[in-house]
């Protein structure tokens, strides 16, 4: 009961304490204007906004401790290389992680489920074995397997979605094997706004000893990630969406599945001794880090990450989901729109069409009014050929958005929709 009454209390403290116009001020693209009008940016799954914080740390990592890192005696190495392993020991916490040795830096979550593909699951299949996915991946959780396929004679199996844009958990557990090497599974849809729940569905790969990769480029802005919590093996998200520079991510795994697989690429950094006879890799996390790093990114993605932690998760999911329900209902009021995704658990995500108009033209016409949405196939095209649709509009929010925001949307759809009908 106390502990109960304590929690609260907490989570009312921290949700008084989201103050969006501090927020909005935090981010100083937003005040500037789009063909004469105030932006209203709805585009942040593709990539979020970048804050002071960000921007500061990138900055003064370039003006003050530049030079590259690991490898120099001198006191800018030094700093460089503080500054780039303070941003892993960020990102450990972040994530939940025991080790920092379990956080590897890659350009952002393509590369680390590349990584994953080439390096544990292509040596580890064959025939007859099976990887496992959803029918709503985005292409970079789909394509990956599909040239492990081709490599290994593995097949690709798709959990299947139902209408309103939910995995058919039914179907997923009998999709459940032991030839099933590999479960990868997107933590919320980028195409749908689909929250999965993916720590379910982890359990249930581990009755099969199933090893579980999770996509969490779209979560990591919005809720808190702990990879314990969830049970997965394989933990991958993107600097850019979370509010971090672009060119920069991370892959979490777990140490002992990381120690035993091979290098991804080969190089500098990942080498503890080369001869042209033999060579011995590098300890964790160097073995998957060859070349030089994008040093800056890190350190901007461990600024991204420490904002998020300083601006609380809880005031962040209270101020999306008010959102969320906001501009679901002042969206659905427009005569002829059709919401594409419609799960019980969402987050950020309104895809929608219109009835007769092609989304780009919608995407083009409310541009003018200075609104930034994503219309097209979100790299997601089995999704939109499951609904029967060649593209979708998409407006996705951040920590920063507001009911003007969506104020304005409706109207300009409203009048785009006039114009193009
Ligand atoms: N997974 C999901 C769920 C995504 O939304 C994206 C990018 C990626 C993976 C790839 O991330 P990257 O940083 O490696 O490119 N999604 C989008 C989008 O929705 N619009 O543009 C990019």
């Amino acid at each position: 009961m106390m502990l109960n009454v304590a929690d609260k209390t907490d989570t009312q403290v921290r949700a008084k304490r989201f103050d969006i116009e501090k927020i909005r001020a935090d981010f100083p693209i937003l005040s500037r204007r789009v063909h004469g009008k105030p932006l209203v940016y709805l585009d942040s799954a593709a990539s979020a906004q970048r804050p002071t914080a960000v921007l500061d740390a990138v900055d003064r990592f370039y003006r003050t401790h530049n030079a590259n890192i690991h490898r120099g005696v001198h006191l800018l190495s030094q700093e460089a290389t503080e500054a780039y392993e303070g941003a892993r020991d960020t990102l450990t916490r972040f994530v939940g992680a025991a080790s920092r040795r379990e956080v590897i830096f890659t350009r952002g979550t393509t590369e680390s489920v590349n990584l994953v593909a080439q390096s544990f699951v292509r040596p580890r299949v064959g025939p007859g074995d099976e990887i496992l996915i959803t029918h709503m991946e985005h292409h970079s959780n789909i394509v990956p397997w599909q040239i492990v396929c081709e490599q290994t004679g593995a097949s690709l199996k798709v959990v299947p979605m139902t209408a309103a844009g939910e995995l058919d958990l039914k179907a997923y557990r009998q999709l459940l094997n032991d030839s099933v090497k590999l479960l990868a599974v997107g933590h919320i849809s980028n195409a749908l706004g689909t929250i999965n729940p993916v720590a379910e569905m982890t359990a249930l790969a581990k009755q099969y000893d199933i090893p579980v990769l999770i996509d969490g480029a779209q979560a990591a802005p919005h809720m808190p990630i702990d990879v314990n919590a969830i049970g997965c093996d394989f933990y991958c998200l993107s600097g850019h969406k979370m509010y971090g520079p672009t060119g920069i991510g991370i892959l979490w795994g777990k140490e002992s599945l990381l120690d035993a697989m091979p290098p991804y690429q080969g190089g500098g950094e990942m080498i503890q001794y080369v001869s042209f006879e033999e060579t011995l890799y590098n300890e964790l996390p160097g073995k998957f880090e060859a070349g030089t790093p994008n040093i800056a990114g890190a350190v901007g993605l461990g600024a991204a990450a420490d904002y998020l932690t300083a601006v609380g998760h809880d005031g962040i999911i209270a101020h999306e989901n008010e959102l969320l329900a906001y501009a679901t209902e002042s969206l659905t009021a427009i005569a002829g729109l059709r919401l594409v995704g419609t799960a019980a658990h969402k987050a950020s995500v309104i895809s929608f069409a219109i009835d007769g108009i092609h989304p780009h033209d919608l995407g083009t016409i409310i541009d003018h009014d200075g609104i930034a949405i994503r219309t097209g196939h979100h790299c997601a095209m089995p999704v939109m050929q499951f609904f029967g649709l060649p593209a979708t509009a998409r407006a996705s929010l951040g920590l920063y958005n507001t009911r003007e925001d969506i104020d304005r949307l409706v109207p300009a759809l409203e009048k785009a929709r006039k114009m193009l009908l």
